[in-house]
């Protein structure tokens, strides 16, 4: 049958596919959260009902998703990994981004009232914004993550200390926010346990390593997988799987149950331990 007349529309579409053989990261972030969490009265610095909702979502797109490998999750915002050899949606990047981010709000708004009983949602509506960037070795994927849970390590301590100035201490703002400026993370350490008797590692997991979301097989022995290349400052490039070694994973990981840490993803141990997160897949 002929095309129609206005089928040439078309080719105005411009391909936006990821480059191949590179680790995609699509981050996704809440849209002016810091109004959102005034107007539902986030607990201040953490909400954990608002971080728990967070994850919930998440764990709902992993779920969906079967193709993402990892995702990690800080304050407003969420990061989910997809293995190098991915080919879901032909890796277009529009497609896999819009699809993360609408499932991920979608959730988000389903769950609101599990999380904020007494707290009905109403206009404007929170929203989120992503974007999709392209890691082309482990090493750059691994710095990636760890930019991430370093960045929630330095805001979660500046935060805490921030705000046990002002609800312990009396502070206004503007003179906590001078007491803090300049100062180290020992500095801001020994503020919260001389002034306020606070140990900021007892503080909970969830608020100083952020949240991991991943399948959960077995852990191999850490152990038994150290070898002298994870020694050195450089991280080494995976071992390849063989084609059952990957039938096998792949039949593990639609079985697994989707889980959520709070663990340190910056030491080699996480990913020692877990082997099938950045090995090389035929
Ligand atoms: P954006 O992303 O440019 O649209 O603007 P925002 O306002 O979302 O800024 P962003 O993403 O840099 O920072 C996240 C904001 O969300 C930050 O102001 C604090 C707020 N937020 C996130 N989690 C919590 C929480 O647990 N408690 C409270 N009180 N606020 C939170
Ligand atoms: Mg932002
Ligand atoms: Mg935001
Ligand atoms: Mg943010
Ligand atoms: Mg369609």
């Amino acid at each position: 049958m002929a095309n129609s007349k206005f089928e040439y529309v078309k080719h105005f579409e411009q391909p936006d596919v990821l480059l191949p053989n590179t680790w995609i990261v699509v981050r996704l972030d809440g849209r002016g959260f810091t109004k959102f969490a005034n107007k539902y009265e986030f607990a201040k610095p953490n909400d954990r009902r608002a971080l728990d909702l967070m994850n919930a979502a998440a764990k709902a797109v992993m779920t969906e998703l079967p193709d993402i490998t990892i995702a990690y999750g800080i304050s407003d915002e969420y990061s989910f990994v997809f293995h190098k050899t991915c080919t879901l949606f032909e890796r277009r990047a529009s497609k896999i981004v819009t699809t993360i981010v609408s499932t991920f709000t979608a959730y988000y708004i389903f769950y609101w009232s599990t999380y904020f009983p007494e707290r009905p949602l109403s206009p404007p509506l929170p929203s989120f914004d992503g974007r999709a960037v392209c890691y082309p070795s482990v090493q750059n994927l691994r710095d990636y993550m760890s930019w991430r849970q370093a960045d929630c390590h330095i805001n979660n301590l500046y935060n805490t200390t921030f705000w046990a100035l002002i609800q312990k201490g009396g502070m206004e703002a503007p003179a906590a926010e001078k007491l803090l400026s300049g100062t180290l993370a020992a500095d801001k350490n020994e503020i919260l346990w001389s002034r306020f008797g606070i140990n900021y590692n007892n503080e909970p997991e969830i608020y100083k390593k952020g949240s991991v979301v991943l399948r959960d097989y077995e852990l191999v022995e850490p152990s038994s997988q150290k070898t002298a290349a994870n020694e050195v400052d450089n991280i080494a490039e995976p071992v390849q799987q063989s084609k059952t070694q990957a039938e096998k994973e792949k039949k593990l990981r639609n079985k697994a149950q989707v889980t959520i840490q709070h663990l340190d993803i910056i030491k080699d141990e996480f990913w020692d331990r877990r082997p099938w997160l950045l090995s090389n897949k035929p």
